[in-house]
């Protein structure tokens, strides 16, 4: 099956009492048993849960997965994977991330003895280099948050693999429409559901696909253990925005495309971050491992002063000044101030991460309104 017969299809049947075509919203909390321990599969909620399970499965095909599992938020899934290491483990992860990721990792699990180094994995000897015994997982995150770099997932697990260590992927901004990572030699896929997935910027979920039964079996354990679970609720309005998956990305494309190329012949913009510029440093690699180039760029002005970007950040008014991505409207927002504040400045500014920075997520709204209200802003 192809993508978009997949986005509708895997994973779903009508429902076997009602032959209702939507997955019904389980809104329940436990099942009756017939006798203790006879059960249809179904004991608690914070366990399984048909209308999970349901979207769990459709994720899982999406991303060429054998199995999926839905967690609270993105930082909750990503969590889990750092929870299957032990004391002592260490992770070599990019430097140019999503600030929760990097607030999580140095915040939260390097007080439970995990160790963090970040490089910069568009340069391959830099992650060879931070490899030792003791490392036990890669995580890349691409394209990157805010900066839209690249990573080569297929030579950075090759080198991971080489070591004994596991490789995650954060594939957030690409969604599985753009990437899949395990058909790239990844172990672990991860998404904030919250964004492209979702689609309509009304659920907060994540998720996390595998090929490899034991690191499911310890995500499974996690998911249970922790609870942090998604309701059905959720879980329905993300199977129905799931359906037009492909149809919103495309034109997430197309007109990140026109905005990009936009802005780069804009008189008052210094820099466009966009992978599908054929001279984009790791445009290549973009080419080779994704489908497309998506809808999030960052941009900065010839005038880049804080004071500027802030003028210019609160003049949209088609793009809504908000942090988050990946929905149908579009949303204008200040990594520097927002969604990478927990990243230390001086960390910041050597990827690029000014603080005039400015990154859009561009919706799917007519191009010619996007357009007209960038140009407004930027003056
Ligand atoms: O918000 P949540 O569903 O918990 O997902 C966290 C997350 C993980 N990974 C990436 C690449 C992300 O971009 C995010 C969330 N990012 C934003 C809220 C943002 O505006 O960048």
């Amino acid at each position: 099956m192809k993508f978009g017969t997949k986005a509708l299809h895997a994973g779903i049947e009508p429902d076997p009492s009602t032959g209702a075509i939507m997955t019904p919203i389980f809104q329940t909390s436990t099942y009756v048993q017939d006798g203790p321990g006879v059960h249809k599969g179904f004991e608690y909620a914070r366990t399984q849960n048909p209308t999970r399970s349901v979207l769990e499965k459709n994720l899982a095909s999406l991303e060429n997965a054998k199995y999926g599992r839905c967690f609270a938020s993105g930082m909750s899934a990503t969590e889990t994977v750092i929870k299957v290491l032990k004391p002592g483990d260490e992770v070599v992860s990019t430097g140019d991330l999503y600030g929760g990721s990097f607030r999580l990792f140095t915040q939260v699990f390097e007080e439970y003895g995990i160790k963090f180094t970040f490089v910069d994995m568009r340069d391959l000897s830099s992650v060879e280099e931070a490899m030792s015994d003791k490392t036990k997982l890669v995580w890349v995150e691409t394209p990157t948050n805010p900066m839209l770099n690249i990573i080569d997932i297929q030579a950075v697990a090759d080198i991971a693999h080489k070591r004994g260590a596991k490789v995650a992927v954060d594939n957030t901004f690409a969604s599985p429409y753009l990437q899949n990572p395990l058909d790239l030699g990844a172990d672990i896929v991860m998404h904030s559901v919250t964004k492209y997935i979702a689609g309509h910027s009304d659920v907060i979920m994540g998720f996390l696909g595998t090929n490899d039964q034991e690191l499911d079996e310890r995500f499974g354990f996690f998911q249970n253990s922790s609870g942090a679970v998604p309701g059905p609720q959720d879980c329905f309005l993300v199977i129905r925005g799931i359906k037009t998956l492909h149809i919103r990305m495309q034109r997430h494309c197309e007109n990140g495309r026109a905005i990009a190329e936009h802005l780069r012949n804009h008189p008052k913009v210094d820099k466009v971050y966009w992978p599908g510029f054929e001279d984009h440093p790791n445009h290549e690699i973009a080419k080779k491992q994704m489908r497309d180039f998506g809808g999030m760029m960052s941009f900065v002005l010839k005038e880049d002063t804080l004071e500027k970007a802030e003028e210019t950040l609160s003049a949209f008014k088609l793009f809504s000044l908000a942090e988050s991505l990946g929905g149908v409207e579009s949303l204008v927002g200040h990594p520097a101030g927002m969604t990478h504040a927990s990243i230390p400045k001086e960390k910041r500014i050597v990827g690029g991460l000014v603080d005039s920075l400015i990154r859009l997520s561009v919706g799917i709204e007519d191009i010619e309104d996007l357009i007209a209200d960038l140009d407004q802003a930027i003056g």
